[in-house]
């Protein structure tokens, strides 16, 4: 493999041109070789200057000069392009929702370990990122025992103007929650209900916000508000309480404006603002390991995790009780 990583990047909508950006732009030894999108115009657009455009993902992916693939699709496509990946030996970053169902979850896996290593890492840039990480360290250095709640709270101003569905807040939101919350306690997660509380008028045909909770295996419980359309801004907040202590996310630093409204301070718009330096950090960490032929953090087990999770919360707004998350016996390659 070359010093420099040749990748594809397919799905250049909005997180799709945020990744060609920081790839081409803010990181070292990686270069945009191509992108595809079945919005032709779309890839145009956001293809860096000498990139190849294609409108099929399988012939970026077949493409021989493509080391690695980035997947910035829609979450039901990124089974198809996962397989696709596995199949040539090409590391892959996809982004979360790895997938839409556990039996697509379980053939990205099957065909994984039978492929004998690693080769794909999930977006979930959030344990990349400094203050999930900090938390995370005060919680495994164990001082204020063990952990016993989690408090998540998941807000975004508005819903993305492309594809949205009434099942999003569920399997493409509460994803990240589910990841870092098995992250931070170092625990899995069992069982899933889901209340509906009073339902914002702000959103015509949207079922907003959504109160989840997590029961982990060790029996902590984490509490999970999703808000897709709070207006306010892109709001992300943790709180752990332990036996002896708690231990939160700090208040993100912004400049402090005193007016004649009184004082306030700007909230990210969204994800891309928020998580900036965490999305740079997830890709630093996978150029490396793709580099090398295989990919490390957040794994396909990882993704399948999630995705069990989705389909659990799924189920318990059609039964209004508490849903079991069984987890299958973990193929060696994920350690
Ligand atoms: P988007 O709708 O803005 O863009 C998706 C793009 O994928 C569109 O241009 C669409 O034409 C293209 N596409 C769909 N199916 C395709 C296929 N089979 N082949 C090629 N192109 C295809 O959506 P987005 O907001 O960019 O989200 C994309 C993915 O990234 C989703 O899975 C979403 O959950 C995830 N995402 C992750 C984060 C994060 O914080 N990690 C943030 C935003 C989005
Ligand atoms: C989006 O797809 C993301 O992944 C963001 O990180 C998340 O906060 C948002 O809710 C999703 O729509």
């Amino acid at each position: 493999m070359s010093d420099t990583l040749k990748v594809g990047v397919i799905g250049t909508g909005m997180i799709g041109r945020d990744h060609i950006r920081r790839l081409a732009q803010v990181l070292s030894g990686v270069e945009v070789v191509a992108v595809a999108d079945i919005d032709a115009a779309r890839a145009k657009d956001a293809a860096p200057l000498g990139a190849r455009v294609y409108t099929d993902g399988q012939a970026l992916i077949d493409a021989a000069d493509i080391e690695a693939v980035v997947v910035c699709s829609w979450g039901p496509a990124h089974e198809t392009e996962l397989l696709a990946c596995i199949a040539a030996g090409k590391p892959v970053f996809c982004e979360k929702p790895m997938v839409t169902s556990e039996a697509a979850a379980l053939r990205v896996i099957a065909a994984e370990a039978a492929a004998g290593r690693r080769l794909i890492q999930i977006g979930f840039m959030r344990r990349f990122d400094a203050d999930y990480r900090r938390l995370k360290a005060v919680i495994d250095g164990g001082s204020l025992g063990a952990p016993l709640m989690y408090h998540s709270v998941h807000r975004n101003a508005s819903v993305p103007k492309g594809l949205y569905t009434s099942e999003m807040p569920l399997n493409d939101t509460l994803v990240h929650d589910a990841d870092i919350a098995r992250f931070l306690l170092s625990d899995e997660i069992a069982g899933v209900e889901v209340r509906l509380p009073r339902r914002s008028t702000r959103g015509k045909d949207l079922r907003d916000p959504t109160f989840v909770l997590l029961h982990m295996a060790s029996g902590a419980l984490v509490d999970v508000e999703i808000s897709v359309n709070i207006a306010y801004g892109y709001d992300i907040r943790g709180e752990v309480s332990c036996e002896a202590g708690v231990a939160r996310l700090p208040e993100r630093p912004a400049t402090v404006v005193r007016d004649a409204h009184g004082v306030r301070q700007a909230v990210p718009e969204d994800w891309r603002e928020r998580f900036i330096d965490a999305y740079d950090q997830e890709f630093r960490e996978w150029i490396v390991a793709a580099k090398a032929g295989t990919a490390t953090g957040p794994s396909a087990w990882d993704g399948y995790a999630a995705t069990l999770v989705a389909d659990a919360a799924l189920r318990a707004v059609e039964s209004g009780g508490l849903e079991a998350v069984a987890m299958r016996d973990k193929p060696a390659i994920y350690g």
